[in-house]
């Protein structure tokens, strides 16, 4: 989907300023999506202009094969135990700075990378901002292709929904099949999510035997989250 111009520049303004954040020798862990591909190219660009020297921890097959592509140097998490700074974009942040993320179903990964991070920066556009989580958006649940029926279920009865859809891919017949080798089921809630209720339905959703993770990013997991709008940015602090 092409996005207009004026959210790319609002997006592109974001980045920028999220790359004051950075500094030499840093270990930089990379979300996904259409706003972190813009960063990495950013990035890239600062890198050579700076001659500085970075390392990055990819979150997604997705955006690991884009830094290669830029040359950025790639670290594995495995190896890992802690990052410097995190950024990650989002697809709704809340009023209380919790996030819902998952659209590109990269979901369990960006949650490990952040969570591994000292800091974590959220880089977005001002239409990604909601009062309530699942205003506009479903709330992503990775789940074992076995379980698939059973977390289905047990789903509906944690969350009042609309619906719950397993994800279909695009250019394969079928269920998406995650970088982890597992399903995304798309919950629709009946009523978006209470900011003070974030964290709660989050725990309650990984309980399930089957699931691997959820979409719902409680604000504790973030530090920062920069907004970019047509003519300005705002930074918004979480912590
Ligand atoms: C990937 O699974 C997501 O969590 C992304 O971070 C989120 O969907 C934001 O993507 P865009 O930057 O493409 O809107």
């Amino acid at each position: 989907m092409k996005l207009p111009r004026e959210i790319i520049e609002s997006r592109r303004r974001a980045v920028r300023e999220a790359l004051n954040y950075i500094s030499d020798g840093m270990v930089v862990g990379l979300g996904s999506g259409t706003t972190m591909r813009l960063f990495v190219e950013e990035l890239a660009s600062y890198i050579k202009a700076s001659r500085i020297s970075i390392s990055v921890v990819p979150s997604s097959y997705d955006i690991m094969i884009y830094a290669l592509g830029l040359g950025l140097h790639i670290i594995d998490p495995m190896g890992l135990y802690e990052i410097d700074i995190a950024f990650d974009g989002a697809d709704e942040v809340d009023a209380k700075l919790n996030l819902l993320k998952g659209g590109g179903a990269a979901l369990t990964r960006e949650k490990i990378i952040d969570s591994m991070s000292r800091k974590t920066i959220i880089i977005v556009d001002y239409t990604k901002l909601v009062d309530k989580l699942c205003t506009r958006k479903p709330l992503p649940v990775e789940v074992a292709p076995p379980a698939l029926s059973y977390v289905s279920r047990r789903l509906k009865e944690i969350v009042e929904c609309r619906d719950v859809k397993v994800r279909q891919g695009a250019g394969k017949v079928g269920p998406i099949v995650t970088d982890n080798g597992f399903f995304i089921i798309d919950l629709y809630p009946k009523n978006p999510i209470e900011p003070d209720d974030v964290e709660r339905v989050s725990t309650k959703i990984n309980m399930i035997p089957g699931v691997l993770e959820n979409g719902l990013f409680p604000r504790k997991l973030v530090d920062t989250v920069i907004v970019g709008f047509p003519d300005r940015v705002e930074v918004l602090k979480a912590r």
